[in-house]
């Protein structure tokens, strides 16, 4: 390979030393890795990139039009409301994995995450739930692959922060002798740019890609100590609220929640247990009643999904109104749990 292709092994970018402001810049091109990349890895000093997301789309694209295995890797906590779009991108072989299992509370159990994907649809080979922080399942996961791998390539998609290049480097660490390739990783959205190949070994090369940007997501609307609030490092203690008509909950200065409608009713939280939670009895408060207004009817066992943020568990029907930024995507499902 020539200088003028050398990409960076962090995150896949072009390398060029001409325009520092640009993206792939290094210092020398005899680097490993660009300017952006050192510093996430040495310092934890993150710069955002903006990325669109036609060219995600451009990547699966490219994917469907191998026979190749994909793993598909998605956020517990931020689970996308479109799972299932996937198939319209690519008819490509694909294992659904549930990754951070670790900020989940223990008590919930591991086949009943599974079961709730697998009652809505039949395409994944398989569900596996992983925590790469934690090294859980790990093992399973690799035999699985071993098992339904079509060539030695397998790709790792999904949205952006769901852990795609963590895995990677555990899969790297655990399985291969090349110990000191490593892929970058940050708790911010678009870190890796552009695909890159890992061999783990002669049987299987890893292909990292850039994951879907969640555009609507809280994660690109706060600053970086509050970004690290709002991502749980440990297991999630849910927090219950009982809620009568009239009565709120307010999430930091992020989303006002009202009950607006039903019999008294049961609100747990699943968000970073650093957010400040505050309820409110008497509906005059008006905290937050600025921001748009979105209502929902809620059925028996719903939960409220604040993307970036969590979700909310919703025991009795009712209906709630939710105030929060129109840039920020909520939406309801059947609860998860
Ligand atoms: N708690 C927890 N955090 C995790 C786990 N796996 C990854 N993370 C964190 O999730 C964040 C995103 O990880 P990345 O590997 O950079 O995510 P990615 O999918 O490669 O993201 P892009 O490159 O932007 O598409 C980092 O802060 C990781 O530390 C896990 O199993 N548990
Ligand atoms: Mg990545």
């Amino acid at each position: 390979m020539n200088n003028e292709e050398k990409r960076c092994t962090g995150c896949g970018v072009l390398l060029q030393e001409d325009n520092m402001l640009q993206e792939g810049y290094t210092t020398s091109l005899e680097n490993d890795i660009c300017q952006r990349c050192f510093r996430m890895k040495n310092y934890g000093e993150y710069q955002v990139v903006a990325k669109n997301n036609e060219e995600y789309l451009d990547i699966l694209k490219g994917v469907g039009k191998t026979k190749d295995l994909v793993l598909y890797v998605t956020d517990l906590l931020n689970l996308e409301e479109d799972i299932l779009k996937i198939r319209e991108y690519i008819s490509n072989k694909i294992i659904l994995i549930l990754n951070k299992k670790d900020i989940l509370p223990k008590s919930i159990k591991e086949e009943k995450l599974i079961s709730y994907f697998k009652e809505n649809n039949t395409f994944f080979e398989e569900i596996i739930v992983i925590s790469v922080e934690k090294n859980y399942n790990i093992d399973y996961l690799l035999k699985e692959v071993k098992k339904l791998q079509t060539s030695k390539n397998v790709y790792v998609v999904g949205h952006t922060n769901a852990g795609k290049s963590t895995l990677i480097n555990k899969l790297i660490k655990n399985y291969s002798e090349n110990t000191t390739r490593e892929l970058t990783m940050s708790p911010l959205p678009s870190t890796t740019l552009a695909t890159v190949q890992i061999e783990i070994n002669d049987h299987l090369t890893l292909i990292d890609t850039p994951g879907l940007v969640d555009t609507d997501s809280l994660i690109n609307f706060v600053d970086q100590d509050m970004l690290k609030k709002i991502s749980p490092k440990k297991e999630i203690k849910p927090r219950t609220y009982q809620l009568r008509k009239g009565q709120s909950i307010v999430i930091e200065d992020f989303v006002r929640i009202d009950y607006k409608e039903g019999e008294k009713n049961s609100f747990t939280l699943f968000i970073s247990n650093d957010l400040k939670v505050k309820r409110f009895i008497n509906p005059k408060h008006i905290d937050l009643k600025d921001k748009p207004k979105t209502t929902y009817e809620v059925k028996y066992d719903t939960d409220l999904v604040i993307n970036g943020l969590g979700f909310v568990k919703i025991v009795n029907k009712g209906v709630i109104d939710v105030y929060i930024d129109r840039t920020i995507h909520t939406f309801i499902r059947s609860s998860l749990i």
